[in-house]
């Protein structure tokens, strides 16, 4: 029913732990985004920003055309209100979710994924770039700290704001923090890394690639974007 365009990256496992916590059926499509596969122009009808995961819903609740959806913020949202699951149903809870999911996907993925850049990818060594994005992913996790400190999730119960934040904790070590830190965080990272669905997302992501190094070809596909990548001439 869903056809989820993924490759197995920290946005891409937000959907599948979604998808893993429901009954609702789905196909992985592999966008390998090593190789270039973000430019296929079939991918970026769907996905005009070159960046997956992006869903096909071939049945949504109102019937008709197929949904297409790209950002993993707007999908987790799409998602959690056609299963209304993983999202509070009165508006002061969804407010509490959304915001949190906001704070995520503007927040903490954006910093972590530059942490990761120049502190694994970048072709030379720049204390201040990977000092800067260091500490403001520290300022981040105590964020994230703090807010857990009285409750057991983000936002009420387990929500799409859990689900989108977690992956980019697994990562933790890569982005020179430590989880002893953040006793709250750590906390919250184990119960959701112990979930049979959090396990068999992960698990999923393997059966596709479970290659994390990049090649200096897929650097190159990857770091040297410009317009032209979505406007070939
Ligand atoms: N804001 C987007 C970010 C998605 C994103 O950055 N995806 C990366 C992998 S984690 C990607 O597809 N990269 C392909 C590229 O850089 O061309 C979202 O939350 O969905």
């Amino acid at each position: 029913m869903i056809d989820l365009y993924y490759w197995p990256t920290p946005n891409g496992h937000k959907i599948t732990i979604f998808l893993e916590e429901t009954d609702m059926p789905y196909t992985l499509v592999p966008v390998n985004i090593g190789a270039g596969e973000q430019f296929n122009p079939e991918f970026l009808r769907i996905a005009p920003n070159n960046r997956m995961p992006a869903i096909v819903d071939h049945m949504p609740l109102e019937r008709g055309a197929p949904i297409s959806v790209f950002e993993s913020g707007a999908i987790l949202v799409y998602l959690a209100d056609k299963s209304e699951q993983f999202i509070a149903q009165d508006s002061r809870g969804r407010v509490e979710v959304l915001q949190w999911l906001f704070w995520q996907v503007g927040g903490l993925g954006p910093m972590a994924g530059q942490n990761h850049h120049f502190a694994r990818y970048a072709p030379e060594r720049i204390p201040y770039a990977i000092e800067r994005y260091v500490k403001e992913t520290n300022r981040l996790y105590g964020v994230l700290n703090k807010r857990l400190a009285d409750r057991e999730f983000i936002a009420g119960g387990y929500s799409i704001a859990d689900m989108a934040s977690y992956p980019w904790i697994v990562s933790h070590e890569n982005q020179g923090q430590n989880l002893d830190d953040f006793p709250h965080l750590k906390r919250w990272f184990e119960a959701i890394k112990n979930r049979p669905a959090t396990i068999r997302a992960y698990a999923r992501a393997n059966s596709i690639s479970s290659n994390t190094t990049l090649s200096d070809e897929a650097k190159k596909i990857l770091f040297g974007q410009t317009a032209q990548s979505v406007n070939p001439k």
